[in-house]
């Protein structure tokens, strides 16, 4: 934290003192280093106090809990964090802090949608006691509260700010971040790592994008032969007890675990095992009018279920049955994007439905008919992507889709897709492309498709459109996901997903493409952009992204720099 930074937050606490407003955003005394940024903080004076050695958490009993508890304690006494930029402040000779009472009110409320994740944390005078509090409603909120207070302490011997006091919670309940596992394969452990760093950006569901048309790499019990024909190899599969290692990881750090099982489109891998079942596998690479869409996703021919083949269901009721037993989440995911025309038209039986007036469109609904109410009877809410109502080609009619059984994900055309599907009253995740995707690396085109392999400067359509230019961190922090909204409106905006899609991303890049960027969503839905006067807080984003993306790495995850370390050391 530069001296710079000091100025403007007194400058602000005279501002609100003398307009007496309630600013959203509200800081007094001085600036402390966490990301994302705190709804409401108060420093002071700025003063440091040691952790002592003995340092003990009260927590009530819950078994996440206490587990949590004791992994945080560990990490506030061995992290010994060196600071990029010294605080400008020094130890004080106050005596140290000795504990952390952690307050729940409810401490059985599960992890699901819209649970409470507010807390508050007062690190008391250590003049009067030498303790702290995190008061929460929820283990969640108490979840929240212990990654902030780790996010304060500091230095060797382990050091952090007294008189300290915050109130927190989240903007919106939904804070996402989407992996794709079919194009490349991820580990496990890739995971894990994955949720750890969402869970240190307070990021609490991780959309698992498990399967497509590349590789089907889910092995599930009643359905065995999808994944031992179409996954990459024996070793790039995951077993139930993978998923079950998973969600329960997710779990401790406060991440639910949202499965998406691709489908009717984006399933040519399920044809390995099931050729009967799928409609266009067999379609030559790109024939001359193949659709754009296939071309973005490098695919195989997107390969369709085909919805008039009664197998088609057989299959997919086993599939969805497994998979709601592995993930005990609330939220499942059916994909239903990019329904690929010339796919089912290049079907015997689906040319003989549409020869006798059947629609492309009546095609979706009978999938979905017989799939949706099959779902939600298991007590989920099913998320699908924006095109199975916006599709102007193949969607299907509003009265399909019940506002309260589903919620739909935006990801084309800005802010208007989520204007629509608000106004007529569906929930929405916005993972607008132009903001959120965060897939294209500097590769450039190259599928096996000699079309791609071209001289710079070749037109390949509008392949590659959301890629140029690069996201930036602060694309992505200046986006408001409700702009263009009225409150009403705004209000069935759940929250965004930021998306990592791999056709060209693997595990050995998952981290700096994904950090710092998501990093920024995670504090723009969290405590919001801007600062107590309403502008968008950049400047002083900057300084603490740096801080954060440092202590980030340390930790064990490789998110990009965003400036050498002379300009962090010479602040403008
Ligand atoms: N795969 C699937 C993809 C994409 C989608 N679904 C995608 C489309 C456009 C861009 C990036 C990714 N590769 N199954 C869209 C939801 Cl630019």
């Amino acid at each position: 934290m530069g001296n710079g930074i000091r100025i403007p937050f007194s400058f602000l606490l005279i501002l609100v003192l003398f307009f007496h407003s309630t600013p959203q955003i509200s800081a007094t005394g001085y600036p402390i280093n966490v990301w994302p940024k705190p709804t409401t903080f108060s420093w002071p004076e700025p003063r440091i106090t040691l952790l002592s050695p003995n340092f003990t958490i009260f927590s009530p009993s819950n078994p996440y809990l206490n587990q949590v508890a004791k992994r945080y304690r560990n990490q506030f006494i061995n992290e010994h964090y060196h600071p990029l930029v010294d605080p400008p402040v020094h130890l004080t000779g106050l005596p140290p802090l000795r504990s952390l009472d952690i307050k729940v009110t409810d401490a059985s409320a599960p992890l699901t949608h819209g649970v409470n994740e507010s807390y508050k944390l007062i690190i008391h005078s250590p003049y009067q006691t030498q303790t702290a509090t995190i008061s929460a409603e929820t283990v969640w909120g108490a979840l929240r509260g212990l990654e902030t207070f780790s996010q304060l302490i500091y230095g060797n011997p382990p050091r952090l700010a007294c008189e300290l006091y915050i109130h927190d919670e989240p903007l919106f309940p939904y804070r996402g971040v989407m992996l794709d596992t079919s194009r490349n394969f991820y580990g496990v452990t890739d995971l894990l790592r994955l949720i750890k760093a969402m869970s240190m950006n307070k990021l609490n569901v991780l959309h698992w994008h498990i399967t497509d048309s590349h590789s089907f790499p889910l092995v599930l019990p009643s359905e065995p032969e999808l994944a031992k024909k179409g996954a990459y190899g024996e070793e790039m599969m995951y077993t139930p007890e993978d998923i079950t290692k998973v969600v329960e990881f997710g779990m401790e750090h406060g991440v639910r675990i949202m499965p998406e099982i691709d489908m009717p489109g984006h399933t040519a891998s399920w044809a390995e095992a099931y050729p009967d079942i799928e409609t266009c596998t067999n379609m030559f690479w790109w024939p001359a009018g193949a659709d754009l869409f296939n071309r973005l996703a490098h695919e195989p021919a997107t390969g369709q279920l085909n919805p008039l083949t009664m197998n088609t269901y057989k299959v997919v009721k086993n599939v969805i049955k497994d998979v709601v037993s592995m993930f005990p989440d609330s939220f499942y995911h059916e994909g239903a994007n990019e329904i690929t025309p010339n796919c089912w038209k290049s079907n015997k039986t689906i040319q003989y439905f549409l020869a006798k007036n059947g629609t492309l469109s009546q095609l979706l609904e009978m999938f979905v008919n017989s799939t949706l109410p099959y779902i939600s009877n298991q007590n989920r809410t099913v998320v699908y992507w924006e095109e199975v109502l916006l599709d102007p080609n193949v969607s299907v009619a509003a009265s399909v889709l019940p506002q309260k059984n589903v919620i739909l994900q935006t990801w084309n055309n800005g802010p208007n897709n989520t204007k629509k599907l608000v106004e007529a009253g569906y929930r929405v995740i916005v993972s607008s492309a132009e903001f959120y995707y965060l897939d294209c690396g500097h590769g450039g085109w190259a599928g096996n498709d000699s079309r791609y392999n071209q001289p710079p400067g070749t037109n390949l359509g509008n392949g590659g459109s959301w890629c140029a230019p690069f996201k930036t961190w602060q694309t992505i922090y200046n986006y408001d996901i409700t702009c263009g909204l009225n409150i009403e409106e705004a209000k069935l905006v759940l929250g965004g997903e930021v998306a990592l899609w791999s056709e060209q991303a693997d595990p050995a890049v998952m981290d700096p493409r994904i950090w710092p960027r998501a990093l920024a969503m995670a504090e723009t839905l969290w405590s919001g952009n801007r600062d107590s006067t309403g502008m968008k807080r950049y400047a002083e984003a900057t300084d603490r992204l740096n801080e954060w993306r440092n202590r980030m790495v340390t930790r064990g995850i490789g998110a990009e720099p965003i400036q050498p370390l002379w300009c962090i050391r010479n602040p403008g």
